[in-house]
């Protein structure tokens, strides 16, 4: 998908929403870095995992190699998490990376997907594993879990917790699963494609219903549905409901008519904070078509009887859920829109964007910077001499906010953090990082995060919160010693306090100039023990009139050394006097216990 650039500048722009107001809208397609497709949506803690597959630059078949992974937590600003499993996963599959679907039981992340079997020369379905929705995901049986030369896997598991595993193309089969999620009980069963059940197909006697691949099957109030690629070709998506998961179907009609471009679609369904939104793929960006498809995302509303209503392919996809916070990390590959550039994993964990090249640029949609950012930080690589990168909010070319200037740093994963002086970013707008520099490839990006000077709903106060730029802006409270550590929260590093002589001592910042007597203030800390489960909390120590008062804006929390603990809370914070000095800490309501600090932030409520 490399250089798409000029024409993708061009659409961009032409789609642009400008200012704050109404909900900042997705772009459609989700992805602009790589050709995606079969999109399989999961809603997990708080985000939509949506799992893909890739389709190869200037593909002439469905020459596809690998899946991919991206999550969002407002549906407009889509993180890539790179490709976690592929047919490498699969020793004893030989091609075919196609379309999959991920559940989560147990505890565990299970990604059916149909492959080649390269012993059979057949298609059967495969199970790859994780622990973590992102993978890595590893070949959970070591060999096909069905095979009949069929497609497309969809998994659904019932409310008394039967599983069943659907595919086909041409027909349509399930298996009960067992709840270990690798094996099954009883037979392969077929479902009879009658009329009734599927839709009535003219012109093709060997497909007398409407069915013909890339089944979705869930169940909402009750009622199951199935939705599927109808027809091919062109395909559109159809479904059909029953009263149990085995059956009888019977065809509701049509979801989305259209292929946009692409000869097949394919559908994902999900419930996510309260709406519904409807997965599908098509061939809208450059370059796209038939092999080279895209994922894209509608919002819609059930009817009141349960039917579907008829879903149009837009370029503007669904509303956002909230806004992105920007005085929190905030991945690089977390894009709303992007012109120029790629993704690939970081040596740090995670992806970073590379590729970048003069004028190319990344939007992020309906970032609330609340009263107002002071200073934006990157973490930057760049085995040239570097360049620019320019912040501009509501547009490409809209007011610029600050400018922070890259040099090279030797490799382009030899990471390091820049930060420059921001100012005018205030209230919530689309942000755009533009990249600005000489010929050829300029620099990398890892994340970034802004740091906010305060005004209702501002930013964190807290200079290098997530301790990603090691001890910087942190000192100790009294006696001990502070170090960066590998144990991390959220990103590479947090801080590691050791040599406490008191349970007061603790990771502290001073925050003198930024807090106002009498306003109300919250804070975030993310703690975990080194050893022993000391009980810790989040402290404000603040001198004024000659006189130290303490207050506590987290309540103590117990903490231990299996994991991370958060301490959270709000508290009023008021003086009399001239103040000159306010601290913010962590300290345990007893012992010496060495612990780690990540992921801390202290904001006005
Ligand atoms: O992506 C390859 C195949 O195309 C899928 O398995 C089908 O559903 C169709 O989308």
């Amino acid at each position: 998908m490399r250089r798409l650039a000029g024409l993708l500048l061009l659409i961009g722009a032409a789609i642009v929403v400008a200012g704050p107001t109404p909900p900042a809208r997705a772009d459609n397609p989700i992805v602009q870095t790589v050709y995606t497709a079969d999109p399989a949506p999961l809603v997990y803690d708080g985000r939509v995992y949506l799992y893909t597959g890739h389709d190869e630059d200037n593909s002439t078949y469905f020459t596809m190699k690998e899946w991919r992974v991206y999550s969002s937590a407002d549906m407009v600003n889509w993180t890539d998490h790179g490709s976690p499993m592929s047919l490498a996963t699969f020793s004893w599959a030989s091609a075919n990376a196609w379309a999959g679907q991920v559940v989560n039981r147990n505890g565990r992340f299970y990604w059916y997907v149909p492959v080649t079997n390269r012993a059979t020369g057949r298609m059967a379905i495969g199970v790859g594993v994780s622990n973590s929705p992102t993978g890595p995901f590893t070949d959970a049986i070591g060999r096909p879990l069905v095979e009949n030369n069929e497609i497309d896997p969809t998994v659904f598991i019932d409310d008394n917790g039967q599983a069943y595993l659907y595919w086909g193309n041409p027909n349509l089969w399930y298996v009960r699963l067992n709840t270990d999620m690798i094996s099954y009980s009883g037979g392969v069963t077929q479902i009879p494609l009658t009329t009734s059940g599927f839709g009535t197909r003219t012109g093709n006697a060997s497909r007398p219903t409407l069915y013909e691949e890339g089944p979705w099957v869930y169940k909402r109030n009750g009622l199951y549905y199935n939705v599927f690629a109808a027809k091919c070709c062109s395909e559109f998506i159809g479904y059909s409901t029953a009263p149990g998961p085995t059956g009888p179907w019977t065809y509701r009609g049509t979801v989305m008519p259209t292929q946009g471009g692409s000869f097949t679609n394919h559908a994902g369904v999900v419930d996510f904070n309260g709406g519904s939104y409807f997965f599908y793929h098509n061939g809208a960006l450059p370059g796209g078509g038939g092999y080279t498809r895209s994922v894209a995302v509608e919002k819609f509303s059930y009817n009141a009887d349960g039917t579907i209503p008829t879903i149009t392919m837009t370029s503007g996809g669904a509303p956002q859920v909230g806004t992105l916070d920007p005085y929190v990390r905030q991945e690089a590959e977390t894009i709303a829109w992007e012109t120029g550039v790629e993704t690939e994993p970081s040596s740090e964990g995670g992806m970073n964007v590379g590729w970048i090249e003069n004028n190319d640029s990344i939007k992020v949609k309906g970032v609330a910077f609340g009263g107002g950012a002071t200073s934006f930080t990157a973490r930057v690589a760049s085995a040239t001499s570097g360049g620019r990168i320019e912040l501009h909010v509501d547009g490409v070319n809209g007011p610029l906010v600050g400018t922070c200037t890259v040099a090279g740093t030797g490799g382009w994963q030899s990471w390091t953090s820049v930060t420059c002086p921001v100012s005018g970013a205030t209230g919530t707008h689309d942000l755009y990082l533009k990249f600005a520099g000489g010929s050829g490839n300029l620099f990398n990006v890892n994340w970034w995060q802004f740091t906010g000077g305060g005004g209702s709903g501002g930013g964190n106060l807290l200079v290098n919160g997530t301790a990603e730029s090691g001890t910087s802006g942190w000192s100790m409270f009294g006696s001990g010693t502070l170090s960066a550590s590998g144990t991390a929260h959220g990103g590479s590093q947090s801080l590691l306090v050791t040599g406490r002589t008191a349970a007061w001592n603790g990771a502290a910042q001073d925050v003198t100039g930024k807090l106002v007597s009498g306003r109300t203030y919250s804070a975030s800390a993310w703690v975990r023990s080194a050893s022993g489960t000391p009980s810790a909390k989040v402290m404000l120590a603040v001198t004024a009139g000659g006189t130290t008062s303490y207050v506590q804006l987290a309540p103590a929390t117990a903490v231990n050394a299996g994991g991370w603990t958060q301490l959270s809370g709000t508290a009023s914070v008021s003086w009399t006097g001239t103040l000159t000095g306010a601290t913010f800490y962590v300290e345990t309501t007893a012992g010496t216990d060495n612990f780690y600090l990540d992921d801390a932030s202290l904001q006005i409520s």
